[in-house]
């Protein structure tokens, strides 16, 4: 995405639409000033209109900064009252834009699937894992980029799963924002190891959670590619339950995904994901040079036709580094099981467009819900769930990665 190594091109994490630094803008705090001035509260009509009546809030205005040096500073003095402020806005929607946003590495990751295949459970149970568990491995912290993620990702996401036991509906909360969705954006500080151990690297992930209608409704479509073309890697989700030959094979019991047209066959999901990622080529090129992380959700649901040496039958290794060998042997484990689940085409077209493919199999519940769709007694017993991300951020070089034996 960096065209100019001077000027490079940004994305708000917010609204995925990108510009540069010099373009950023800054928000006034509305206090009063020294020489007794207030620039008075209004609702931010651009934030309301791109975000969606929750951001109806008395703010301070919008300020182009002044001087040479455009948006790359981290403060401004507003022109109006002549207060400092360090709040900085999105050019385009007008949102406030994480601290030391441009000026450490972020990588936006997003998240694609259809209707069903798990995008939320699993999103909502990685978080919680990188939180807790998987960040003290890698020695990383997981923090929301701000305030509102965190309120959310706690009130909507993890008590309604972990507490409450509950899986998500897929339309509610887009009904209460005017069909708007907001992406939850949290900053992952990991020692990147290297030679020298320990430089933190900081990594930006935006999560867009898509509600389920993601490739109906033409707003959603246009989001979507625009969200696809700037992320800097891609989380595929498919379900495996949704592919003929392995829906055959579930565990009885298993709740499956719904059947009819608004239910996309993984193979057409990658169809419409590849189309869009093409369209971003310049000369027809037909690669896509982003790390595409193609995910099979609810694998609980067919452990039982695994072999006993299956990697996806095994312990995952857990010594703070991304475990290349192992990752390895889940993506070829998968690509041979796509013969049997009628999937092999979802392979070829991978070997086609995507030179940073990689297979990964997870089961964020650890085993399938109850007939009733909840939380099964045991709890939640995630399996493999945090592979993906790490390898994504292993191809970014913000965690270490233990290469294959004699490589
Ligand atoms: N067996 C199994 N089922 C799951 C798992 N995760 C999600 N599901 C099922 O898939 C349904 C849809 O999940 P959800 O995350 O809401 O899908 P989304 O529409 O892609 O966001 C849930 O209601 C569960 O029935 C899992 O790890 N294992
Ligand atoms: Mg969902
Ligand atoms: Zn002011
Ligand atoms: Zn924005």
């Amino acid at each position: 995405m960096i065209a100019n190594p001077l000027n490079p091109t940004l994305a708000c994490p917010y609204c995925y639409e990108t510009f540069t630094a010099r373009q950023i803008l800054f928000r006034c705090h509305g206090r009063p000033s020294k020489d007794g001035k207030t620039c008075p509260l209004r609702h931010d009509e651009r934030l309301v209109a791109r975000r969606g009546p929750d951001h109806r809030r008395e703010l301070g205005p919008i300020f182009k900064p002044g001087g040479l040096t455009g948006g790359s500073t981290n403060s401004a003095n507003c022109p109006d009252c002549g207060n400092t402020s360090n709040y900085r806005v999105c050019p385009v929607c007008h949102s406030q834009l994480p601290a030391q946003f441009g000026m450490v590495g972020n990588r936006l990751v997003g998240m694609a699937g259809a209707k069903d295949s798990g995008k939320t459970v699993f999103m909502t149970v990685l978080l919680h894992e990188l939180r807790n568990r998987v960040g003290a491995q890698f020695n990383a912290a997981l923090m929301g980029a701000d305030d509102e993620t965190l309120r959310r990702f706690g009130t909507e996401y993890e008590d309604e799963l972990y507490d409450r036991g509950h899986m998500f509906a897929s339309t509610q909360r887009a009904a209460a924002n005017d069909g708007r969705v907001d992406p939850l954006v949290f900053r992952f500080t990991a020692p990147s190891g290297g030679l020298r151990g320990s430089r933190a690297q900081q990594s930006l992930m935006s999560f867009f959670d898509t509600a389920g209608e993601d490739f109906e409704s033409l707003d959603s479509v246009e989001v979507n590619t625009r969200y696809l073309a700037c992320a800097d890697g891609i989380l595929l989700l498919l379900d495996p339950l949704q592919m003929k030959g392995a829906r055959d094979l579930a565990a009885p019991g298993t709740p499956l995904p719904g059947t009819g047209p608004q239910y996309q066959s993984p193979e057409t999901i990658l169809t419409r994901v590849t189309e869009r990622l093409l369209k971003q080529n310049r000369g027809g090129r037909e690669q896509i040079g982003k790390p595409i992380a193609v995910v099979f959700s609810k694998i609980d649901a067919l452990w039982h036709t695994f072999g006993n040496g299956s990697p996806l039958r095994a312990t995952v290794p857990q010594d703070g580094a991304f475990d290349e060998a192992d990752s390895l042997n889940v993506h070829e484990e998968i690509r041979h099981l796509l013969r049997n689940w009628e999937g092999a085409q979802i392979d070829m077209i991978l070997r086609n467009h995507y030179p940073r493919h990689r297979f990964f199999g997870v089961s964020a519940l650890g085993q399938p819900p109850t007939a009733d769709n909840d939380v099964s007694a045991s709890g939640i017993q995630p399996y493999r769930v945090a592979d993906p991300l790490l390898w994504l951020l292993s191809e970014f070089g913000a965690v270490p990665s233990k290469k294959r034996e004699g490589r």
